[in-house]
């Protein structure tokens, strides 16, 4: 394992790089936690060394405001963690030894995945967003985030949920994306993954992205929550199983 810091016009993003067993070239998946998450995570290190099993390699990089890069939690938007998504791109593009590359995403970092595959078309080999959090930019205009109910046309200077605080600019961004627009611009090969007892993220929106996708496969992991509390092992088998599948 090699950690290191990954530049991002000032803002460095924690990274820490996973090499399979035996190889020379291989490919590298890029691996996000979600909104409040790190990579340590078990979940994130899970489907990391699942991916390290199949041989590729893993560049898990905590975004803006989480873990130990830069930024206040705070101040994290949706438009910070694209522009340090494409960084990280761009870095990973530099790398001598990997041949194809993939992203993988959780939740906030699933909904980040399907836009950087959609801005990022070519670069993919496939996409792997695991219970994506892309209902965040409805609930962002229709006036619902965190559970907390704001009128969305006179925006709160700050949105607090329990201990959490996010600026108003967090909701302002989310109002203006539209992941409709960015799933529709990836034909690859996608693998959705989601519990179907998710409590922060409806399967609904699993679902209508697995429709909306080309190309998509949608594993439920029956009675699974939102961080694959009960069947984690599952979520590493479809994993597993997706990668192994692709030519
Ligand atoms: C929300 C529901 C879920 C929300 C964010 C999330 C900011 C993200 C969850 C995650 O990334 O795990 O209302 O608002």
């Amino acid at each position: 394992m090699k950690e290191f810091y990954i530049n991002d016009d000032g803002i460095r993003l924690h990274a820490k790089l996973d090499m399979p067993e035996g190889v020379e070239k291989c490919p590298l998946c890029i691996v996000i936690h979600g909104f409040t998450g790190h990579m340590e995570e078990r979940h994130i290190i899970a489907v990391s060394e699942a991916m390290n099993e199949c041989g590729i390699a893993t560049l898990r990089v905590e975004m803006y405001g989480h873990g130990q890069s830069d930024g206040e939690f705070r101040n994290h938007t949706l438009y910070k963690w694209v522009t340090n998504g494409l960084a990280v791109i761009d870095y990973a593009k530099t790398l001598d030894f990997v041949t194809d590359l993939y992203i993988m995403g959780h939740s906030q970092g699933g909904l980040l995945t399907m836009l950087l595959a959609g801005m990022c078309a070519d670069d993919f080999k496939a996409v792997i967003p695991l219970a994506p959090a892309w209902m965040i930019p409805d609930g962002a205009r229709a006036g619902e985030l965190l559970g907390m109910p704001y009128d969305p046309k006179h925006l709160p200077e700050e949105l607090a949920a329990g201990e959490l605080r996010l600026s108003g600019n967090y909701i302002r961004v989310a109002q203006t994306i539209h992941p409709e627009d960015e799933i529709v611009r990836y034909d690859g090969p996608v693998l959705i993954v989601q519990g179907d007892a998710d409590e922060a993220v409806p399967l609904s929106y699993a679902k209508k992205a697995a429709e909306l996708y080309k190309n998509a496969k949608l594993v439920v992991i029956p009675g699974d929550t939102h961080c694959y509390d009960r069947h984690l092992e599952m979520v590493t088998e479809a994993v597993k199983e997706f990668v192994q599948t692709l030519e």
